[in-house]
């Protein structure tokens, strides 16, 4: 009975002494960024103040582009937004897979798209902003492409101004791009 006593002991004991794991490596190292010619991309999050909404700009250097908002976040975001109501500018995402980013079921790689604008009964009510995120499961290594569009202006006036941003783990990206004309696109690839 000593003996199972001993026992019990030395095992709280060593529970009680149980050294904190070291925290997992960072699995989002960014491995390479690539963009359209003459797209500038900042890398380094100044903070402006408290979160604005749907400006698809993480105001508050947090980690989180438009918390609060009603939009979905995840350790991948990736978000645009845009001034003009009618303007229909898409963020197309594609995953690792070479999948693209959907509404109604995750892809392959875990991406869902939550909003789409201006929509077609212009749901959004001018606050243009689209918005994809990991949704399930773990970031998957690979190549990240990301296209920003001019679908259509409607009787939105040229050029179009669309802010980017995207949240890769800890790491930060933003971009205000200029689509000129209808099907003028920007391109970004971020290889993790
Ligand atoms: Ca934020
Ligand atoms: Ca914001």
């Amino acid at each position: 009975m000593a003996h199972w006593a001993l026992v019990t002991a030395i095992s709280v004991l060593c529970s009680c002494l149980e050294v904190p794991k070291p925290p997992p490596k960072d699995a989002l190292d960014v491995k390479d960024v690539a963009t359209s010619d003459g797209v500038e991309l900042d890398t380094i999050c100044v903070p402006s103040g408290v979160e604005m909404c749907f400006d698809a700009f993480d105001n508050n250097c947090n980690g989180v582009i438009d918390e609060g908002c009603g939009l979905h976040t995840g350790v991948l975001q990736f978000t645009i937004a845009w001034q003009q109501a009618t303007a229909d500018v898409d963020l197309n995402v594609n995953g690792p897979d070479g999948d693209l980013a959907r509404f109604d079921k995750p892809n392959e790689s875990g991406l869902l798209k939550d909003r789409d604008c201006p929509g077609a009964d212009r749901q959004c009510y001018g606050q243009n902003v689209e918005n994809v995120f990991l949704s399930e499961g773990r970031p998957r290594r690979g190549r990240y492409r990301v296209v920003v569009r001019l679908e259509e202006l409607h009787d939105s006036t040229a050029p179009i101004k669309v802010r980017l941003s995207a949240r890769i783990g800890q790491r930060h990206f933003s971009s205000l791009i200029t689509l000129e004309e209808r099907n003028d696109q920007r391109e970004f690839e971020f290889t993790l």
